[in-house]
């Protein structure tokens, strides 16, 4: 999960070591009435009660089919960490991350879309259509939340970082997309009126991040903010502002911007 532009939350990207989920449901039988893979979990409910779960989402079993969907035990070459799901967990790559169960107990082929904890309201869920900040929203007109907009951050240099004009300034960072590779990584240090591109490294893989590496100098003193913006293969660009208000302010991947201050 990503935060706003001016904090961060935790971001990583994995090496995972698992089955492909589409392997285990052939190798069981699925039905022609299947609509949904729902995870179980260890997990307790905050209240302790065992009748209630933590969570309990999944996916179409569309995507439960996808070749690139997984059933994990281990990430970056040892067992999974107890945090990160130990014994076994999920991986729903570029989808949300709670679609991504850990420590499951088991996997449950609804015809039905799933009902469970955290499936309904506004739990990972938006409005299938712009509604103005603050609108309340009919259930009815609530959408699951499936493939994850593109995204990037500048990991270096920090918010309010100091150069001297005419020194250059080396800024690198991440950019990812639900939708595959990112294509195009640019920055603009003037408020988005002049863009140059960024060095993008290849992905590792369809899902995995991307890194990027740019120099700006900066030759008159001053106040600046550079902008990252990313746009994958679709085409797709990040907004430069919070787009699509929804109760939760999920999917906000506006552009992460720095302040920078340039002296003499
Ligand atoms: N059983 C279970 N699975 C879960 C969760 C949880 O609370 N319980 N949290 C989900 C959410 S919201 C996220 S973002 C990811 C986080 O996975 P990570 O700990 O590997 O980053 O796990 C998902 N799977
Ligand atoms: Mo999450």
């Amino acid at each position: 999960a990503s935060g706003n532009q001016w904090t961060l939350g935790a971001v990583g990207c994995a090496e995972y070591e698992g089955v492909r989920l589409r392997d285990v449901l052939a190798d069981a039988g699925v039905k022609e009435s299947a609509v949904y893979a729902a995870y179980e979990s260890e997990d307790l409910h905050l209240s302790r009660d065992p009748e209630k779960d933590a969570i309990s989402r999944g996916v179409p079993i569309e995507k439960a089919l996808d070749p690139d969907t997984l059933l994990v035990w281990a990430m970056n070459g040892e067992p999974l960490p107890a945090i990160h799901g130990f014994p076994l967990r999920l991986i729903c790559p570029g989808w949300p991350g709670s679609t991504s169960g850990k420590w499951l107990k088991r996997i449950w082929i609804r015809d039905q879309v799933h009902d469970g904890t955290k499936m309904t309201g506004s739990a990972y869920r938006v409005p299938r259509y712009p509604v103005a900040a603050g609108t309340e929203v009919p259930d009815e007109d609530m959408e699951i939340i499936e493939e994850m907009p593109v995204k990037s951050l500048i990991t270096r240099p920090g918010s309010g970082v100091e150069v001297k004009q005419g020194r250059s300034l080396s800024l690198r960072g991440h950019a990812w997309s639900g939708a595959g590779d990112v294509v195009g990584m640019h920055l603009s240090h003037d408020f988005g009126a002049t863009w140059v591109e960024a060095d993008l490294r290849p992905p590792k893989n369809k899902f995995a991040w991307q890194r990027w590496e740019a120099t700006l100098t900066l030759s008159t003193k001053g106040y600046y903010e550079v902008w990252a913006r990313a746009t994958d293969h679709t085409g797709r660009m990040q907004p430069m502002l919070v787009p699509g208000w929804n109760p939760k302010g999920y999917l906000n991947n506006a552009m992460h911007r720095i302040a920078v201050k340039v002296s003499s």
